[in-house]
């Protein structure tokens, strides 16, 4: 279990869209991530608004949103500037190096000229990698490889994690760490692969379609996670409602950095 804080790891990184994290979180006392997923700019750019104070990093699936225009970036800059935040753009890519390189950098969304950090599935193996770091890593990005699931069933366990790890390892200028749902234990001290986990909630264990949810405490504390991603525990009941929304995401933040608090003095 690491006790090493956040602003020592900060320090010591050599990836500079992790150290930008590290940072970031360290300066605000904040842990959380917060998952906007919905289909409105409006609503999309309200809520990071509103939770933009309380967190360290926004999580978006930018091809959920149905009226999306370049300027929507522009304002997701904007705010991300006014309330100190990193944007990560959870595409999940998953294809060969030459397509997946095209999608990072092309197309409507021009991932990699706005996500400081984005992710991929290991399973086309380390060609992947190659193939997003030709794009990400002259921008000063890093990826996340999905290591495991928050989902039931999921299929990214035993060795498909365990090579997942070793891909990452053996690529640590672009590959910051994971989306996995606890800490992988470095081979050397050098070694500071983060952790960042969705399924997280307080109120409920999971949702209709096979998610799971852990609360920040068994997450950061007892598995060893350094981020907690949160949807729909701070906006689910109604996306409008500005005062809930906020009360949520101060609450999820207290949590997480109080379970992060209760690591470190271990
Ligand atoms: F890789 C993963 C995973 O294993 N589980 C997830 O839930 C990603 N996610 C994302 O985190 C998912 O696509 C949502 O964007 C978010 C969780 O949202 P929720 O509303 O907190 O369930």
């Amino acid at each position: 279990m690491s006790t090493k804080s956040y602003a020592e790891r900060a320090k010591a990184h050599k990836n500079s869209a992790a150290r930008l994290l590290l940072e970031t979180i360290a300066r605000k006392e904040s842990n959380l991530a917060v998952s906007v997923d919905v289909a409105s700019s409006v609503d999309f750019l309200a809520i990071v608004d509103v939770v933009g104070p309380f967190v360290c990093l926004v999580k978006t699936h930018i091809d959920i949103l149905e009226d999306f225009t370049p300027q929507v970036i522009s304002d997701l800059q904007a705010l991300s500037k006014k309330h100190d935040f990193v944007i990560f753009e959870d595409r999940k890519f998953a294809d060969i190096g030459n397509t997946v390189a095209l999608q990072y950098s092309s197309g409507v969304h021009k991932i990699a000229s706005w996500a400081h950090i984005t992710n991929a599935h290991p399973v086309p193996g380390p060609s992947i990698i190659a193939g997003l770091s030709s794009v990400g890593l002259p921008l000063g990005r890093g990826l996340l490889l999905l290591a495991e699931m928050s989902t039931k069933g999921s299929l990214a366990t035993g060795a498909y994690t365990d090579a997942a790890v070793q891909m990452a390892r053996a690529n640590q200028d672009f590959v910051i760490g994971f989306i996995a749902q606890r800490r992988m234990e470095p081979v050397n001290e050098d070694e500071d692969l983060l952790v960042l986990t969705p399924g997280v909630g307080l109120d409920v264990k999971g949702d209709a379609m096979g998610q799971q949810y852990r609360t920040p405490r068994e997450v950061v504390l007892e598995s060893g996670c350094d981020v907690i991603i949160v949807g729909r525990g701070i906006y689910g009941k109604d996306p409008k409602l500005v005062e809930d929304i906020r009360a949520q995401a101060k609450r999820y933040q207290d949590a997480g950095w109080a379970a992060y608090l209760e690591r470190i003095q271990a």
